[in-house]
């Protein structure tokens, strides 16, 4: 983040491999992450993972597939590691529901550890009326910091230190990644809400901002300058949100 003066993390839901590819690498030189449902290609193949991890080591970015693990131990450990997608061959980063509880964390550390990787855990989400709030939002954020080894950082709205304080971590802090981002909406009239970089980071204390349509637009019809631009824009409005935050 510090060395590419970017928190965007540019998430690319699109279902046809060569817009995935031409997407990333317009955004790549923005992004300090990208994260991706490798699921939602219709056309995938296992050179799509050769390009995105070339385009990675290209544009200098992590990659986060988000995969929202929510399993039995055991499972999860089979979904990380195996199947055509093989997740944890080449995903720095990726995710899980805690809802299972801490064998969710354990299973998953069991494939990633060895292999350097990172996860972060879902203590809130962004679409309206949902389950993850109050004491099951305070459980995640325990459950996180007793397993300091693997995870990094949550995916939420808000910042997580007030509860760790209240959970006996007083200054433990880690990564707070939020989804529900957009300039120029307040929702996509399916459940999603959004909120500007400035809200996010500034005012709600967030780290890192995921933004997807409000980059690639609806998927159709690809501009590519345009996404660079707006690519562009987000870096910008997320780097200058995080300045301000931390001069405060
Ligand atoms: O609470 C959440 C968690 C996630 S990871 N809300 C979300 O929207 N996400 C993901 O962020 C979602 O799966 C999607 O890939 C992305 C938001 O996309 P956008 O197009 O609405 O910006």
């Amino acid at each position: 983040m510090e060395r590419k003066k970017s928190n965007l993390c540019v998430s690319v839901d699109v279902t046809k491999s060569s817009d995935f590819i031409s997407v990333i690498d317009a955004v790549g030189p923005y992004a300090a992450l990208i994260k991706t449902h490798i699921d939602v290609l219709d056309d995938f193949e296992p050179s799509v993972i050769d390009n995105l991890t070339s385009l990675s080591k290209k544009h200098d970015f992590l990659i986060f597939e988000d995969r929202k693990f929510a399993d039995i131990g055991n499972t999860v450990e089979l979904q990380y590691s195996s199947g055509i997608y093989k997740i944890a061959n080449w995903s720095h980063i990726t995710n899980a529901h805690p809802v299972p509880g801490p064998s969710v964390v354990t299973g998953l550390a069991s494939v990633g550890l060895p292999l350097g990787r990172g996860l972060l855990l879902l203590a809130e989400m962004s679409t309206k009326d949902n389950l993850a709030v109050g004491e099951y939002t305070k459980s995640s954020v325990r459950m996180a910091l007793d397993h300091p080894e693997f995870v990094i950082g949550f995916i939420a709205q808000n910042r997580m230190d007030g509860l760790a304080t209240e959970l006996g971590y007083a200054g433990k802090d880690l990564l707070i990644l939020t989804p529900g981002v957009g300039l120029n909406s307040r929702g996509d009239g399916k459940g999603q809400k959004y909120r500007t970089p400035k809200e996010v980071v500034e005012e709600a204390g967030c780290d890192v901002i995921i933004v997807g349509r409000g980059v690639y637009g609806d998927g159709k019809n690809l501009d590519v300058a345009d996404v660079r631009a707006k690519a562009k824009r987000y870096q910008s409005e997320g780097w200058l949100a995080y300045k301000n935050r931390l001069a405060l």
